[in-house]
C-alpha cells in the first residue's frame, strides 16, 4: 500500500516537472530573460485631396519617408490620397480635434479656421511665384505658419500652389465673357466677392462635387491651377481655360496641435524638419508637372487663352482688396515689401 502511494507520488512529481519544463508553469520566470519587445511605432495619418502621383501628394510622401528614416521606423506617417479621409473642410476639422494627425490643404479653406490666412485668397497680391516664395520663406510668411497655433494647428510648411485661373464649359476668352456665368469656388467669403467683382456668380462647394456639377450644368465653370484642372478631369467637360492667374493660394501642411503636444521635444523637431526638407521635392515636381498638365489639356482639346494684360482684371477686383485691406493691413504691407 505504502509502496503504491510512493510510486503514485513519484509519477505525479515527474508529471509536474515535465509540465514546468514545457513552459506551463504559470508565472515561473524563464532561465534566460527575453530581449525587451520593440515598442510599437507611432502611426500618424495624413489626409490629402489629390491623387497618389500628384506633386503635392508626392511632397507628403517625401515628408513621410524622411520621418520614417530619421526616426528609424519609430514614427510612421501614412498618407491617404484622393480625399479618402474626407473633403478638405472635414479633414481640417478632424485635425483640429486631434482625430487626424496631419492634412495637406489649401490655405483657402484653412482661412475659415484661422483668419490671417485669408489674405492669400485676395486676387493679384503676388506678381509671380518668385514673389510669393520670397514672402512665404521670409519672417512674415513664417509668422503666419506659427500663427496657426491659435486655431489648434501646427503649421509645418508651405507647398507650391501654382496660379488659379477660370475655366468653363462656355467659351471664355476675355474678362467680359465671365459675365453672368456661375463658377464654383472654395468656400470662403473673399472668393464670393472676387467672383462677383468679375461679373459672375459664385457657388461654394467641395472639390469632389465639382465634376458632376459641371456635368449636370449646375455650374458653368470653376477655377484652379493646371495640375488640378487636369487631374480632376474637369478639362473633359469645361474645355475653355482662361489664364488670368488671379490667385496664388499657398498649400499648407498642418499638424494637429493636440497630437503635437503629446510628442517629445526631439520628435517635434524631427517632424518639423522633415516637413521643411520635403518642400524642395514638392516644388521641383510641381514646376515640372505644371508644364506637363498644360500640354496634356491642350492635346486633349482644351482651348487655353493667355491673358496678355491683367490690368483690367486687377481693376475689376480692386474693390475686393479695398474691402479687406484693413483686415489684412500688416500682411499686405509685408507682401508688398517682398516685391522689392
Ligand atoms: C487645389 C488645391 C486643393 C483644393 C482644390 C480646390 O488647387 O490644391 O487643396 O483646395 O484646389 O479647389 O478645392
Amino acid at each position: 500500500m505504502k509502496n503504491h502511494r510512493t510510486l503514485a507520488l513519484i509519477v505525479v512529481s515527474l508529471f509536474m516537472f515535465a509540465l514546468l519544463a514545457a513552459g506551463c508553469g504559470g508565472d515561473k520566470k524563464p532561465a534566460t530573460p527575453a530581449a525587451p519587445a520593440a515598442a510599437a511605432p507611432i502611426v500618424l495619418k495624413l489626409a490629402e485631396t489629390h491623387p497618389p502621383d500628384y506633386p503635392t501628394t508626392l511632397g507628403d510622401k517625401k515628408f513621410a519617408e524622411l520621418v520614417t528614416e530619421r526616426s528609424k521606423g519609430r514614427i510612421k506617417v501614412e498618407v491617404y490620397p484622393s480625399s479618402q479621409l474626407g473633403e478638405e473642410k472635414a479633414a481640417i476639422e478632424q485635425v483640429q480635434l486631434g482625430a487626424l494627425a496631419f492634412t495637406r490643404v489649401s490655405s483657402g479653406p484653412l482661412a475659415e479656421f484661422n483668419k490671417p490666412l485669408g489674405v492669400f485668397s485676395l486676387p493679384y497680391i503676388f506678381d509671380s511665384s518668385a514673389h510669393m516664395w520670397k514672402f512665404l520663406e521670409g519672417p512674415d510668411g513664417q509668422k503666419m505658419l506659427d500663427g496657426l497655433q491659435a486655431a489648434k494647428f501646427v503649421g509645418l510648411c508651405y507647398y507650391d500652389p501654382g496660379a488659379r485661373s477660370f475655366y468653363s464649359t462656355k467659351p471664355i476668352k476675355e474678362l467680359a465673357d465671365l459675365k453672368g456665368l456661375k463658377f464654383r469656388v472654395i468656400q470662403n467669403k473673399i472668393n464670393m466677392d472676387m467672383v462677383a467683382a468679375v461679373g459672375a456668380s459664385a457657388t461654394p462647394m467641395p472639390y469632389g462635387q465639382v465634376f458632376s456639377a459641371l456635368q449636370t450644368g449646375v455650374i458653368d465653370g470653376a477655377e484652379n491651377n493646371a495640375p488640378s484642372y487636369l487631374t480632376s478631369n474637369h478639362y473633359q467637360i469645361a474645355k475653355f481655360y482662361l489664364l488670368d492667374m488671379h490667385q496664388r493660394v499657398p498649400e499648407v501642411l498642418v499638424m494637429s496641435k493636440v497630437v503635437w503636444d503629446k510628442l517629445s521635444a526631439d520628435d517635434k523637431k524631427l517632424i518639423k524638419q522633415a516637413a521643411v526638407d520635403s518642400v524642395k521635392t514638392q516644388r521641383e515636381l510641381w514646376t515640372k508637372f505644371e508644364t506637363e498638365a498644360m500640354n496634356k489639356v491642350k492635346a486633349a482639346g482644351s482651348t487655353v487663352t493667355e491673358v496678355k494684360d491683367v490690368k483690367p482684371w486687377q481693376a475689376a477686383v480692386k474693390p475686393v482688396i479695398d474691402k479687406y485691406r484693413a483686415d489684412y493691413k500688416e500682411a499686405l504691407e509685408a507682401i508688398d515689401k517682398a516685391r522689392k
